[in-house]
């Protein structure tokens, strides 16, 4: 917990850092990136990420209280048990108290896990009610978010070379920079559907937002995401997919709901979805 709250006060102290130098690249700061000497999980931005760590927390409870019961045991037996405190050993084979005490209790203490366990598995596993759907697509080596309730385009999110980086968005993390973000605007709950392109298997995974998706070719897995504070989020490619498996980072800027609309207009305009002018277009928007 106390590093937890260290961590915490870490988290705002760089995104207090990053608001200051975040105008460059857009209004967002830059909240969820990696920070030097970090332990334990990063700062949770997502419902689901609180959830994660409560039963991160309360597992860590009750493994912590076995291992010192253990611990205590151990020592106990070497001492109390020893050849010159216990010269003549007990022949004793069976206790039936004891054998049945030893197989209900773990499978009790395997209960108080298994339920938040699964309800935690249930709770991210579907979005219950998603205002919109965005599919992320894993291709060889970068990453493709479609919005099929926005008029089905595509962007392409691919990692800025250094140079680039340095250029066009000097306050985004290095590695983690890239060209296009996914886009979501804050407080709404989004669903994802993650799937793969060509012939290997990528994991979406955000670790400030609690997500971790494989996405599979031939499948389609969901997850869904709802942040509350706008800002851009890093992840990275967590399944080792290969040659370029550390160059397809994953970056997600939450915005407004206003500049989200303005976001998918433009989208939408620059793929064709949109007629170009104000007049309505006589031939009806491509859907593709
Ligand atoms: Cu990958």
């Amino acid at each position: 917990m106390i590093g937890k709250r260290v961590l915490a006060i870490f988290g705002a102290l760089s995104a207090i850092a990053a608001l200051g130098v975040a105008s460059s690249a857009g209004a967002q700061p830059v909240i969820g990136v990696p920070h030097e000497w970090q332990m334990d999980f990063p700062p949770s931005y997502t419902p689901l990420m609180d959830k994660v760590a409560s039963l991160h927390d309360l597992l860590l409870v009750i493994i912590t209280l076995i291992s010192v019961f253990v611990l205590f045991l151990l020592v106990y037996a070497m001492w109390r048990f020893h050849a010159s405190r216990n010269p003549t050993a007990t022949v004793t084979t069976h206790n039936t108290v004891l054998e049945i005490a030893w197989t209900i209790i773990p499978i009790l203490i395997l209960v108080v896990i298994a339920i938040p366990s699964f309800r935690l598995l249930y709770y991210g596993d579907k979005a219950a009610d998603a205002a919109f759907t965005i599919k992320v697509t894993g291709n060889q080596w970068y990453w493709a978010y479609t919005y099929p309730d926005q008029g089905n385009f595509k962007v392409d999110s691919r990692i800025l070379s250094e140079a680039d980086r340095v250029k066009q968005k000097p306050n985004m993390p290095r590695m983690l920079a890239v060209d296009e973000e996914m886009v979501i605007p804050a407080n709404t709950v989004v669903r994802i559907i993650g799937t793969a392109e060509g012939n290997s298997m990528h994991g979406w995974t955000v670790p400030g937002f609690g997500i971790k998706k494989t996405v599979i070719p031939g499948r389609l897995n969901e997850g869904w995401i709802s942040v509350p504070k706008e800002g851009y989020y890093f992840g990275q490619c967590s399944q080792i997919c290969g040659d370029l498996h550390s160059y397809m980072p994953i970056a997600v800027r939450v915005v407004s709901k206003a500049e989200f609309d303005k976001w998918v207009e433009q989208k939408k305009k620059s793929a064709g979805l949109l007629p170009a002018t104000d007049f309505a277009s006589a031939t009806p928007p491509a859907t593709r």
